[in-house]
Order: C-alpha cells, then sequence, then structure tokens
C-alpha cells in the first residue's frame, strides 16, 4: 500500500467534510495524547479457566516489565510511563513493599527511557481476606494505611505524583457485615491515610460495581467515590474504571458531571463485555463520546498541564498476546480521541437550540462513529517519525522471539 497517497486522500477527505482546522487540531491532539500502560498486562496470571495458561515470552519480573513497555513506547511514543502496584511490583513477600526494589527499579526505567506513572498500593492478596481499609481488625487496617502513605511517598519521589486506590472491601453474603459500619471504615482509614499524604499528590479512588462472587463492594459506584474525595480534599478524585459499570451506564454524563464539579478524576481504559473483563480497548461510539467529554471539558490535551485528567489503560490479556492487545489499545484510544476532536460543535449547538434532535444526532456520529479517523492517526505518526502500524512493526521487529528464547 502507497501510505502517503493513502494518508493524502485521507485527510483530504477529511478536511473537506470538517475543515483544516478542525483536522489540524485533531492530528495536533493524536500527537500529544499520553497514557500509562499497567505494569501488570505483561506479567504472568496464573488460575483461571484456562488453568495456568499465560502467552509465551511473560515478563517474570518488574524490570521484565519496564522491558516490555519501552519497547511499547518506543513502537507508539505515547507511553512514556508505567503504572505499577506496590505488592507485585514492589514486594518480596507479597506482604510488605519494600522500599530498595522501588528505587533499583525506578533507576532502571529511567536509564531505559520511561519512568514510573500511578503507583497503586495493593489491598488484596495475603491478609485482606477479611478487607483492607474496612477489615474489622486494626492491625490490617494499620498495614494497609501504612502502604498507602509509602505509596504516596514514593509517587512523589519516583512517580508523577499520582496514587490511585482500588479496595476490594465488601461482603459476600447478605449479613455478613455492617454496611454501614463498612462505608465509615473505609471513610476514616482514607482520611487518616490523606492526612500523612503530602499535598501535592493526586489521590483517585476507584469504583466497582462488584468482584465476582461479592454480594456488596463498599465503593461501589461514582457516587461514593465523589463522596469520599471531597471528605479528603482537593487533590482527590475519582478514577472511572471502564468496566466498573452496570451494564447500560451512560459513562459520559458521569465525565460530564464530574468535569462540571472541577474534580481532578482519570481513567483506566478497557473493554467490557460481560462484566469487568479488562479487555483491549476497542473503538466503540461509547468511547469516542466519553473522549468527546474530555475535549469539550478542556481535561485532555490541554497545554495547561496540571488541568489535563490521568489517562491509564487496565487492562489484563491473560489469553492473547500482550504486545498486540495493549498497542490494539494504544490505537482504539488515538482513533477515540481523534473523532472526538472533530466533531461540529459549533453546528451541533445550532440544531439543539432549534431542536432539531436527530440532526444534532446524526451530526454527531458522522465525527464520532462514522468517518474513517486512521488518516489523521497516521499522518500524527508520520510527523513523529514513529511506526504507521505498531502491530506490524512489533511482528517484525523479532521482539516475541527473543522474549520466548530469554524467558523460556
Ligand atoms: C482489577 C480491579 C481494578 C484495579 C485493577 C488494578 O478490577 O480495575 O484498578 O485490578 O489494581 O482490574
Ligand atoms: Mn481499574
Ligand atoms: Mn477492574
Amino acid at each position: 500500500m502507497n501510505y502517503e497517497k493513502w494518508i493524502e486522500n485521507g485527510i483530504k477527505q477529511l478536511e473537506d467534510e470538517f475543515g483544516q482546522e478542525k483536522v489540524k487540531k485533531s492530528i495536533e491532539y493524536v500527537k500529544n495524547f499520553e497514557v500509562e500502560i499497567p505494569s501488570w498486562i505483561f506479567g504472568n496470571f496464573g488460575g483461571g479457566r484456562f488453568g495456568n495458561y499465560t502467552p509465551p515470552g511473560y515478563a517474570r519480573n518488574i524490570y521484565e516489565k519496564i522491558d516490555d513497555a519501552c519497547f511499547v513506547h518506543k513502537l507508539t511514543g505515547c507511553t512514556p510511563r508505567i503504572a505499577t502496584h506496590i505488592l507485585w511490583d514492589f514486594s518480596i513477600n507479597g506482604i510488605e513493599p519494600d522500599y530498595k526494589i522501588v528505587k533499583d527499579v525506578y533507576e532502571y526505567a529511567k536509564e531505559k527511557g520511561i519512568s514510573l506513572g500511578a503507583i497503586s498500593p495493593t489491598y488484596f492478596l495475603t491478609g485482606s481476606h477479611r478487607g483492607s481499609f474496612t477489615c474489622p481488625d486494626i492491625k490490617t487496617r494499620k498495614r494497609y494505611i501504612e502502604q498507602t502513605i509509602f505509596g504516596a511517598e514514593i509517587a512523589k519521589k519516583y512517580g508523577n505524583k499520582l496514587l490511585t486506590l482500588w479496595f476490594p472491601d465488601g461482603s459476600l453474603y447478605p449479613g455478613q457485615i455492617d454496611l454501614s459500619e463498612s462505608y465509615k471504615l473505609m471513610k476514616k482509614s482514607l482520611i487518616e491515610s490523606y492526612e500523612e499524604i503530602p499535598k501535592d499528590v493526586i489521590v483517585l479512588i476507584e469504583y466497582k460495581l462488584f468482584e465476582p462472587g461479592t454480594y456488596s463492594t463498599t465503593i461501589s459506584d461514582w457516587g461514593t467515590s465523589y463522596i469520599l474525595a471531597k471528605a479528603l480534599g482537593k487533590n482527590a478524585g475519582v478514577l472511572i474504571d471502564l468496566g466498573h459499570h452496570p451494564h447500560g451506564v451512560n459513562i459520559e454524563q458521569i465525565v460530564s458531571t464530574l468535569i462540571s464539579e472541577n474534580l481532578h478524576c482519570g481513567f483506566h481504559f478497557n473493554t467490557r463485555y460481560a462484566a469487568d473483563d479488562d479487555h483491549a480497548v476497542e473503538p466503540n461510539p461509547q468511547i469516542a463520546r466519553i473522549f468527546y467529554e474530555l475535549v469539550k471539558g478542556k481535561v485532555i490535551c490541554n497545554k495547561e498541564k496540571k488541568k489535563n485528567w490521568a489517562y491509564m489503560i487496565d487492562q489484563a490479556s491473560g489469553r492473547e498476546n500482550r504486545f498486540h492487545s495493549i498497542l490494539h489499545s494504544i490505537d482504539s484510544l488515538q482513533i477515540s480521541l481523534a473523532r472526538a476532536v472533530l466533531v461540529e460543535e459549533e453546528k451541533i449547538k445550532n440544531l439543539q437550540n432549534k431542536d432539531e434532535i436527530i440532526l444534532a444526532n446524526r451530526t454527531f456520529n458522522s465525527a464520532i462513529s462514522l468517518c474513517d479517523v486512521r488518516p489523521i492517526i497516521l499522518k500524527a505518526r508520520l510527523e513523529k517519525n514513529l511506526p504507521l502500524d505498531p502491530i506490524k512493526s512489533y511482528i517484525e521487529s523479532g521482539y516475541q522471539k527473543k522474549i520466548e528464547v530469554k524467558r523460556k
């Protein structure tokens, strides 16, 4: 395929429909967009319905995860930071974090050309069976509060001052716990932690409707995260994981409400089909609509960096090739962003004022669902001297073969 010709024709077509200004802005946004990749996508998950199957060549430790994340950044130019999990990545025994490992990993990542992004304390694994921040045993709560404060300190010193909190706390059956007690302990432990957290560290509280086998989760929806964030202070916000809602929830409305309330928030991007599937991101219309709210709210690709929300991928591909999977996610996010920028706001505003419902929807969808923005994505990659097709470049690079041999 003659890519240059294809790109030129495609850009021309988009300019005919949306105008040069919009297309230029869309290319700029794609060039500037950055998203964190999770360390956990590269490791092995073990267990599950495929037994211990993990794609060959998986990363056996945080250093190999960093190697893999670096290669993804080399191919995409938009993933300069890796999100890590304290007890998965910085602990020998899976119970206590190890400061020495953090420092060593920080140096290693810097040498390889990427940096640490969001730090997630690990509120699950050994010792969390009765909860973490809501555990009736104060010693357990204290251990997780200390880990949280530790996480904030390393987020400030070695990361990008971002702490992301996800709690699996809740219950398996009605009657098992006192629901309001659980919420009050969660709030108390969060406040206790926040008081010790450096004031320039952003704390994002993630919500989730359920875990397999739960009757209740203490932080089950965005409203709970919002109340808790407001109880903490101005550096606290809501973390929206796309797989954490009941089916049919209008996530775009949640996003626009949080933007209107000037809360500093963030995303864990993935695709869900049945539940919290942690699949690779697909460029579906809902994600483009979410990006439209972010672009309109000026919390993405804003030149005033502080205004930008935090953008992370949270996917765990136990079955497919994880490089193909994460590269697919990055491509899908770029496509969604490019579409969102093309939306003809003025035209839609006009139609809204005239109560032209279907015409407004069709105008909106001409950018969100119908147009092919791949020429914009490729133009952005061309201008950044990046591979036009990262997955194809990955396949041709020989990296997969190398890690399969090395990591036998
Ligand atoms: C699980 C949880 C949640 C969390 C992630 C990493 O559902 O999304 O953010 O693990 O800790 O996917
Ligand atoms: Mn998540
Ligand atoms: Mn999840």
